[in-house]
């Protein structure tokens, strides 16, 4: 069993990863921490209550963190993910705590409480680059961290960059640079993920309230990715990271040098991925390059209907 810190802004497709870390027994999730990103802290911090409280989480911590990027104005992502940031759920009252501490704080205390642990950042780097710059002796007791962010060919929110890079593309350049074995699940792998109406028919077919919240999100995630991507079907971005942690097959790999652009005139954000190994700098990152679709959905699937 791996020990895991679930990073999130939640958000559809952070809330199916979050489903899946928890229920598949590869994983130990130690805590869930937000930060801003899809929506404001307040409402992601919100939506990680409430998914965690239709799903009965309770021995999982969940702490708040950075409420806006290290150097940026906040960018929401309220036309992906609606007002409420998880919109297409009636959520109940949530009844799960939130801890005291900052979600950094949070991330360096079970960092020097256990052993070794896996950190899937799914949302800007915020929280991660806080906690390595408060605290650097975490660095060499963080096992890996598997993010979901970037992408080593075309954007969304610019022609190159990826929103979880470009939302805090500061806090992403202290991650890459921060010497921690690193994976970049970015969009040229997620693209691959997509919740076709063959997958969502499969979820429909699972008779549990969380396969039905996961229905909800879904449909609403599908209407606007077709608004705003004209894309047939949405792809999970979030929940190929905690894949890559539970089986490393279903994610294949390349590792190649991988830098953030920070002052680029029409690039700022893009994760420069060196596929070709032509620019001489030293590999850093195992970048994501295929990913096993078919295995992808059993994990997903199994673990929606075991709850
Ligand atoms: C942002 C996201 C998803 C879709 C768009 N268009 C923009 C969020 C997801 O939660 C994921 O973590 C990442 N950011 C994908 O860019
Ligand atoms: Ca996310």
């Amino acid at each position: 069993m791996k020990k895991v810190i679930l990073d999130c802004d939640p958000g559809h497709d952070d809330t199916l990863a979050l489903l899946l870390a928890h229920a598949n027994p590869a994983i130990d999730l130690l805590a869930v921490t937000t930060v801003a990103g899809n929506q404001t802290l307040e409402k992601v911090t919100r939506n990680a209550r409430n998914v965690m409280t239709v799903a009965g989480i309770r021995k999982t911590l969940l702490a708040a963190g950075a409420d806006r990027p290290l150097v940026r104005e906040l960018s929401t992502g309220e036309y992906i993910h609606g007002v409420t940031g998880l919109d297409g759920y009636n959520f109940p009252a949530p009844t799960v705590p939130v801890d005291k501490r900052h979600a950094a704080d949070l991330i360096i205390d079970l960092l020097h409480a256990n052993d070794k642990i896996t950190l899937i950042p799914t949302a800007p780097l915020t929280n991660i680059a806080l906690a390595i710059r408060k605290d650097p002796t975490i660095i060499p007791k963080i096992e890996e961290i598997v993010l979901m962010g970037g992408t080593n060919s075309t954007g969304n929110v610019t022609p190159l960059a990826e929103a979880n890079i470009w939302i805090d593309a500061e806090a992403a350049d202290i991650v890459f640079r921060s010497g921690v074995p690193l994976t970049m699940v970015g969009l040229n792998l997620t693209h691959q993920a997509k919740a076709t109406p063959e997958v969502v028919d499969r979820i429909r077919k699972l008779d549990n309230e969380v396969a039905r919240m996961a229905v909800g999100l879904i449909d609403f995630f599908a209407s606007t990715y077709k608004k705003y991507f004209h894309f047939d079907a949405p792809p999970i971005h979030d929940a190929c990271a905690v894949a890559r942690v539970i089986n490393p097959d279903i994610v294949k790999c390349e590792f190649v040098n991988v830098v953030v652009e920070l002052k680029g005139t029409y690039t700022y954000g893009a994760t420069v991925s060196d596929m070709e190994g032509i620019t001489g700098r030293p590999a850093n990152t195992n970048v994501a390059t295929k990913l096993d679709f078919d295995k992808f959905w059993d994990l997903m699937i199994e673990a929606l209907g075991s709850y």
